[in-house]
């Protein structure tokens, strides 16, 4: 038994300047240290990251109310520990405290546990029955993430090794190619976007094809197998019926049978959010056409939701699902969700925020419900927190568990 006896708050930075919430929780030998994330390409159904105060109110929430409540609740039951947030807000989707203050101490309060009982996060969250994930990473990025980039916002790879630390650096392999490839046609200096990817002013056909040939080339090269995917993050430029790109309009069967032919044609195996979150329709269409082929995953859709998640299995609009912790606000909700698309045979990712920090928490998580993937970038220094974190895990798993 493991009674909360402290709690602090402080503001820090993320990746992009911005403030975000970290918290400490300390039980009698534990401590826990969490921060929360934030999107830029957010669902209209995830909780709200602030109350309409901003973060001085969450803060403010915290000292007022939750640091005093908050000693001697009993960390081990974390089921018990995310209603007392839930209680304390009293809202669905945490706007009177804020989803980022509530996924903070959630993460944060498994921390302290595993850390007073003294065994590694991803055992504690996972028990015996762990698996190391696979890191999906982005190499070329746009919509909403940079400036005149692509339209689609994340051209994926996931290299699949024996050994976690040679994907991560097959993965950073490419994303170093892409760049060399891309000098060679340009003769301005190439940026990178808030993940760290590469902006190309080009058109999407030209990068869906560019990443694909440096993918292979680099997997002839080293021998591992590496996946190409995207993230179209399509409902940003859903416009009045139509997808705009920057070179072209299409149609909502248009655009069914643009993402089908980039998995039939170029090949791509891992297909996120191709589009407008409301439409399970031409989800469900898709995944009839390619889902033997391809996962079809699910972010904006089904923001880590269990209702959200339920509507999709039951119009079968999807073959796997997107995790974010601050989506929803509490771990409990994550998992409660996760067991859902697990039972349902669903493939899984679990996900990092465009707006990070050096918090690892993710890591664990993925290896600890045995995620298919995790999405979590190719370099930066609040990307490789989490990918290193993953060699670190593979070491303490004690090989290739
Ligand atoms: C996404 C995420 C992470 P954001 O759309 O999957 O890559 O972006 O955090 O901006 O929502
Ligand atoms: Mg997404």
């Amino acid at each position: 038994m493991s009674e909360i006896v402290d709690s602090r708050i402080r503001k820090i930075l993320d990746s992009r300047g911005n403030e975000t919430i970290e918290v400490e929780i300390y039980t009698k030998y534990g401590r826990g240290v969490s921060a929360a994330p934030s999107g830029a390409s957010k669902g209209a159904t995830e909780v709200k990251d602030y109350p309409d105060g901003g973060i001085d109110q969450s803060v403010k929430a915290f000292k007022n109310e939750i640091s005093k409540k908050i000693v001697g609740i009993e960390s081990e039951d974390q089921e018990g520990f995310d209603r007392f947030l839930e209680d304390i807000d009293g809202t669905e989707n945490f706007s009177s405290i804020g989803g980022n203050l509530a996924v903070a101490l959630s993460l944060a309060n498994a921390c302290a546990t595993a850390d007073e009982l003294g065994i590694p996060l991803f055992r504690y969250l996972g028990g015996l029955n762990v698996k190391m994930t696979t890191p999906l990473g982005n190499v070329v990025g746009g919509g909403k993430h940079a400036v005149n980039g692509t339209t689609i916002q994340e051209f994926l790879i996931a290299s699949h090794a024996d050994n976690v630390f040679d994907a991560i650096k097959t993965n950073s392999l490419v994303h170093r190619r892409i760049k060399e490839r891309a000098s060679k046609e340009l003769d301005i200096p190439i940026g990178m976007g808030d993940e760290k990817a590469w902006v190309l002013p080009f058109e999407d056909e030209k990068v869906i094809s560019l990443v694909k040939e440096v993918a292979d080339e680099v997997s002839d090269k080293s021998g591992f197998t590496i996946e190409n995917g995207m993230d179209l993050a399509a409902t940003n430029y859903f416009e009045k019926g139509h997808y705009v790109y920057r070179d072209r309009k299409l149609t909502r069967e248009e655009q069914v049978d643009f993402v089908e032919s980039i998995v039939k044609d170029w090949g791509y195996t891992i297909i996120e959010d191709p589009f407008d979150e409301n439409d399970f329709e031409s989800f469900a269409e898709l995944t009839k056409r390619v889902g033997d082929k391809a996962i079809v995953i699910g972010d904006d859709i089904y923001t880590t939701n269990y209702q959200r998640l339920k509507e999709g299995i039951d119009k079968m609009a999807s073959n796997a699902i997107l995790l974010k912790p601050n989506q929803v606000g509490t771990l409990t909700r994550l998992l409660r969700t996760w067991r859902l698309a697990k039972d349902n045979g669903m493939s899984t990712v679990v996900s990092h925020r465009s707006g990070e920090t050096t918090d690892y928490f993710i890591s664990h998580l993925a290896v600890a419900i045995g995620a298919d993937y995790i999405k979590t970038g190719t370099v930066g220094g609040e990307r490789i927190a989490k990918l290193n974190e993953l060699v670190r895990i593979q070491e303490e798993m004690g090989g290739h568990e």
